[in-house]
């Protein structure tokens, strides 16, 4: 049941990926926090790429005109996976980043309300589907080819960053000790303009009608797959096996449908349904169900 050595480390009771190591993470909570540091948060398979192209187009004017070609992942980089080893503190501001930690591994800095956070969660059936092909693409992941062994995994919180509950009740219950947005994936996907706005309007950036009419268009899913400086596709080969999926693979609510049985959807509900009706979430599980 524990997840493989070769894949994660275990750090203060969160599960890390093997291409960062325990002893940068162990610094993390020291890293020194700018106030106009911006930080999106989020369980894996939750939004994260997808809300790295929104504030990346939100913020530079030359990523919505075309003018400049710099991928999501250098102007918006991970905080804990710092995989091309560079110097953050030597980062034009404001810095922006992306992040898995849970709350209580951040810099301490960001608990004293400094910098911002945008807190993207979904609803846990999409995100465990996506996590499952997500580990077939990913070859820095244990691919476990059995759904079902899959999801006891994940139930148990036993993959790469852990708990998806922890995760998300840990960021809402500690909300007050942030200055944080909370978004989801879901109204998102509903209303993306309205995201657009929030999401501005929390950075305090004001832009005309038709710039944001720009990253509404440039953040579609169909668009983001297109656009290699959002999509991911340039990671290199050991790290991916681009014949077994990509980033942006389905961007749809409510795919779980397509892969869980009725039995496994009920051992699902059994485990989570209780604790999920305690977080201040309406999950929409389906593209349908009103918001
Ligand atoms: S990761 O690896 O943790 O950074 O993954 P993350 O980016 O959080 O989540 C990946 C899922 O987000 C979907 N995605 C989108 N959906 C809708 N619209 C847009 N523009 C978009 N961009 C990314 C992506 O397809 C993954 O979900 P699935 O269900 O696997 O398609």
């Amino acid at each position: 049941m524990e997840p493989s050595k070769e894949f994660v480390f275990n750090y203060k009771g969160f599960y890390f990926g093997v291409n960062t190591t325990l002893e940068y993470v162990s610094t993390l909570e020291d890293f020194e926090i700018k106030d106009s540091d911006i930080f999106i948060a989020t369980y894996p398979k939750s939004g994260t790429v997808w809300t790295q192209n929104i504030l990346s187009l939100i913020m530079n004017e030359g990523h919505r005109n075309g003018t400049e070609n710099v991928e999501n992942m250098d102007r918006i980089p991970w905080l804990e996976y710092n995989v091309k080893d560079m110097d953050y503190t030597k980062f034009p501001t404001p810095r922006t980043f992306a992040t898995h930690l849970p709350y209580y591994l951040v810099p301490r800095g960001l608990r004293n309300k400094r910098g911002r956070i945008i807190y993207v969660s979904r609803n846990p059936k999409d995100v465990m589907v996506s996590y499952y092909h997500f580990s077939k693409y990913m070859t820095t992941l244990e691919e476990i080819p059995d759904f079902n062994l899959f999801m006891e995994r994940f139930l148990a919180g036993k993959v790469l960053a852990s708990s998806w509950l922890d995760h998300v009740s840990g960021w809402y219950s500690h909300a007050e000790d942030f200055n944080i947005l909370f978004l989801t994936y879901e109204e998102m996907k509903k209303d993306l303009r309205s995201a657009v706005l929030k999401i501005c309007n929390f950075i305090g950036k004001k832009l005309s009608e038709e710039e944001v009419d720009s990253v509404v268009r440039q953040a579609t899913f169909e668009n983001m797959r297109k656009d290699p400086r959002a999509n991911y596709e340039n990671l290199p080969d050991d790290i991916v096996a681009k014949d077994k999926g990509s980033f942006l693979r389905k961007g749809t609510v409510g795919d779980w449908k397509n892969i869980m049985t009725v039995a496994q959807n009920e051992r699902f509900d059994e485990v989570l349904k209780d604790k999920i009706k305690t977080l201040p979430i309406k999950f929409i599980w389906d593209i349908n169900d009103e918001m």
